[in-house]
C-alpha cells in the first residue's frame, strides 16, 4: 500500500515550495514539485526602456539579485551586437565569482549541512580527537583543540537554556544521521565560521558593485565604476586590494574548510551516491568571459544528452538560442497547446485551484513553469557545470575533482570515479568542486583587471544608444549563476521591450511534468527512489530537494501588470 507524503513549506530554501511523494515500502514511487507562490517581473518589463531593465530584474530574487542583472544586460547586449569593454568584463566576472563563492557557501553549511549533520550529536564529541580528525584533512588555522572545546561550550549553552535558536527544529536523532560527534562538531564550527565568511564575499560585490543585493554598477554597455587609481572617489588602488584581501580570505576558507567538510561528510555518506540522479541530461553555459565580445571563457559549458557531449559557444550561440522552450501544460498559466520559445514566450496567469491533500495530482499543479532543451528536461547547476567541464577535460575542475573523489574515497575506504558525482550527495560534492574552481578565479580576474588597468586602459562603457535608438532586435543574455544555467530573452521594438522573458536555473530544475505524466521534472524523477525510514520526519526527501539549493523566488517571477491580486495561495 502506497503512503502520500506532503512536504509544505520545504524550508531552509528561498521562496515557497511544496514536495509531494507516493511512498510505498519506504521508497518513494513518485513525486510532484510545485511552487506555490506567485510573484514576478516579466509582465511589468513589456514596454520599458531596455537599458533599465536589470534594475528590474534583479528584483526577481533576494538571494541572487546580481545574476539576473547580469543575464539582462547580457541580453540586451547580445540583441544589439554590443562589446563590452575589458574592464567592464573583469568586474562583472570578480562580481559573479564572488556573489557564486558567498552562495555556495551558505548553501552547504546554512541550507543543507544540517540534513546531514546532526547538530546534537556534537556535544559528544572529544574536542581534541575533532582536532586531530580536522588536521588530517587541511591546514585551515581554526581547527584547534580550543576553538573546538569553545564550539562545543557554546553549543551545550545553547541546549542548557533550552535555546537551540538557528538550530530549533531539525531532524536530530533521526536514523538516518550518521556521522560520528567529532565530524559532527566539526561541520558546526565551520558553519559558523561560515556566516563570517559568506558575508566577507558579499563585501567584495558591495564595494565593486556600490551595495549589494542590488548592485547598482552596471550599464547595458559596460559598468559605471570610474577607474582612477589616486582618486579616492572611483575604483582606485585602495579598492582592489581590499577586494584582493577579501578574495584571499574567502579562497581560504572554500579550499580548506568547505572543500574538505564536503570530502569527510560524502565520504561518510558513500551510500548516497546511489540515490538522486533524476535527470541525467545535463545542461550548463560558459562563464566568465575573456574577450569584449564573449567568444572565450574560463569556465566551459554545454550539454550532455544520453551522455553525448556539445559544446555550447559564445553569447548568443544558435545551438543554445534554438534549443530552449518553456511549456505551461501543467503549470497555472494558460497553456498555448505546445510549448513555446521564450522570444514568443507567454505568461497569463490561469489558476485552477489548490491541490488538497490526500487526493491525486491536478491536471496544473505548479506556478513553475517547464523548460525543455530540444524537447528533453535537463537538470542545470553546479553537478551539470563540473560533468560538463570534465568531459571538456577543464584542467582546473579535473584538478579539484580528483582532489574530491580521492579525499571522499579515503574516508569511505573505496574508490570513487565520476560516475558517483550524479546523486544527491554528489551535486553538493560537486558544488564544493565549483567552488573551488571559481575562488582560484575570482583571483585571476583580479590579475586580469589590475594588468589590464595597468596597460593603461581606462574604458568601462560602449554607449547603446546610436543602435537601439530604432529597429527591432531580439537578444538573449545566458549566464551560469550558482543554480545553474539562466536565460533572459528579449524582443526590442523602436528602443522599448516587446517582450521579456527569464528562464531560470529554479525554473529548469523545479519546474512540473511537460508532455504527460512519465515527463518529470529533476527534483521529481530525482526523488524517485529515494528511501523513507519514516514517512513522518521525510529527511532523505529533504536531503536530495535540497541538494539542488531550490531558489522559488526566481523560479516563478511573473506579476499581474497591473499589480492586481490574481489569486490567493495559502502556504501552510
Ligand atoms: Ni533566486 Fe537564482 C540562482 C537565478 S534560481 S537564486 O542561482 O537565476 O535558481
Ligand atoms: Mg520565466
Amino acid at each position: 500500500m502506497s503512503q502520500r507524503v506532503t512536504i509544505d513549506p520545504v524550508t531552509r530554501i528561498e521562496g515557497h515550495l511544496r514536495i509531494d511523494l507516493e511512498v510505498e515500502g519506504n521508497k518513494v514511487k513518485n513525486a510532484w514539485s510545485s511552487g506555490t507562490m506567485w510573484r514576478g517581473i516579466e509582465t511589468i518589463l513589456q514596454g520599458r526602456d531596455p537599458r533599465e531593465a536589470w534594475i528590474f530584474a534583479q528584483r526577481i530574487c533576494g538571494v541572487c539579485t546580481t545574476v539576473h542583472a547580469m543575464a539582462s544586460v547580457r541580453s540586451v547586449e547580445n540583441a544589439l551586437d554590443l562589446e563590452v569593454p575589458m574592464n567592464a568584463q573583469y568586474i562583472r566576472n570578480i562580481i559573479v565569482a564572488a556573489h557564486c563563492l558567498h552562495d555556495h557557501i551558505v548553501h552547504f553549511y546554512h541550507l543543507s549541512a544540517l540534513d546531514w549533520v546532526d547538530v546534537t550529536s556534537a556535544l559528544k564529541a572529544d574536542p581534541a580527537a575533532a582536532s586531530k580528525l580536522a588536521e588530517s584533512l587541511s591546514p585551515w588555522k581554526h581547527n584547534s583543540t580550543r576553538d573546538l572545546a569553545a564550539v562545543k561550550e557554546k553549543l551545550a549553552g545553547f541546549v542548557a537554556g533550552g535555546q537551540l535558536g538557528i538550530f530549533q527544529n531539525g531532524y536530530w536523532g533521526h536514523p538516518a544521521m550518521r556521522l560520528p560527534p567529532e565530524v559532527n562538531l566539526l561541520a558546526v564550527s565551520h558553519y559558523l565560521q561560515a556566516l563570517e565568511y559568506q558575508r566577507k564575499a558579499l563585501q567584495v560585490v558591495a564595494i565593486l558593485g556600490s551595495k549589494t543585493p542590488n548592485i547598482q554598477n552596471l550599464a547595458v554597455g559596460g559598468v559605471a565604476n570610474a577607474i582612477n587609481l589616486d582618486n579616492p572617489a572611483t575604483l582606485n588602488m585602495q579598492k582592489l586590494y581590499q577586494v584582493k584581501e577579501l578574495l584571499d580570505e574567502v579562497s581560504a576558507f572554500v579550499q580548506q574548510a568547505y572543500f574538505p567538510d564536503v570530502a569527510a561528510v560524502g565520504g561518510l555518506y558513500a551510500e548516497w551516491t546511489k540515490y538522486g540522479a533524476g535527470v541525467t541530461d545535463y545542461l550548463s553555459v560558459p562563464e566568465l568571459p575573456l574577450d569584449t565580445k564573449g567568444t572565450k571563457f574560463d569556465m566551459p559549458g554545454g550539454t550532455i544528452i544520453a551522455g553525448q557531449t556539445k559544446p555550447i559557444g559564445g553569447f548568443g550561440d544558435a545551438y543554445f538560442r534554438d534549443g530552449v522552450t518553456e511549456s505551461s501544460k501543467y503549470a497555472y498559466y494558460a497553456d498555448s497547446g505546445s510549448p513555446l520559445h521564450p522570444w514568443k514566450g507567454e505568461t497569463k496567469p490561469h489558476y485552477t485551484g489548490d491541490w488538497k491533500a490526500e487526493t491525486p495530482a491536478p491536471d496544473k499543479y505548479t506556478w513553475v513553469k517547464a523548460p525543455r532543451f530540444n524537447g528533453k528536461p535537463m537538470q542545470v547547476g553546479p553537478l551539470a557545470q563540473v560533468m560538463y567541464a570534465l568531459k571538456a577535460g577543464d584542467p582546473l575542475t579535473t584538478k579539484y575533482a580528483t582532489a574530491m573523489l580521492n579525499t571522499a574515497g579515503a574516508v569511505a575506504k573505496t574508490k570513487l570515479t565520476p560516475a558517483v558525482l550524479e546523486s544527491t550527495v554528489g551535486r553538493i560534492a560537486a558544488r564544493a568542486i565549483r567552488a573551488a574552481v571559481m575562488s582560484e578565479l575570482a583571483q585571476k580576474h583580479w590579475k586580469l583587471l589590475v594588468e589590464n588597468i595597468g596597460k593603461g586602459d581606462t574604458t568601462i562603457f560602449n554607449d547603446p544608444m546610436p543602435k537601439l535608438a530604432k529597429g527591432e532586435y531580439q537578444g538573449v543574455g545566458f549566464h551560469e549563476a550558482p543554480r545553474g544555467t539562466l536565460s533572459h530573452w528579449t524582443v526590442i521594438k523602436n528602443g522599448k521591450l516587446a517582450n521579456y522573458q527569464a528562464v531560470v536555473p529554479s525554473t529548469w530544475n523545479a519546474g512540473p511534468r511537460a508532455k504527460d505524466d512519465k515527463d518529470l521534472g529533476p527534483y521529481e524523477k530525482s526523488l524517485v527512489g529515494n528511501p523513507i525510514a519514516d514517512p513522518k520526519k521525510p529527511l532523505e526527501a529533504l536531503r536530495t530537494v535540497h541538494s539542488f539549493d531550490p531558489c522559488l523566488a526566481c523560479a516563478i517571477h511573473t506579476v499581474d501588470g497591473e499589480g492586481q491580486e490574481i489569486a490567493r495561495v495559502k502556504v501552510l
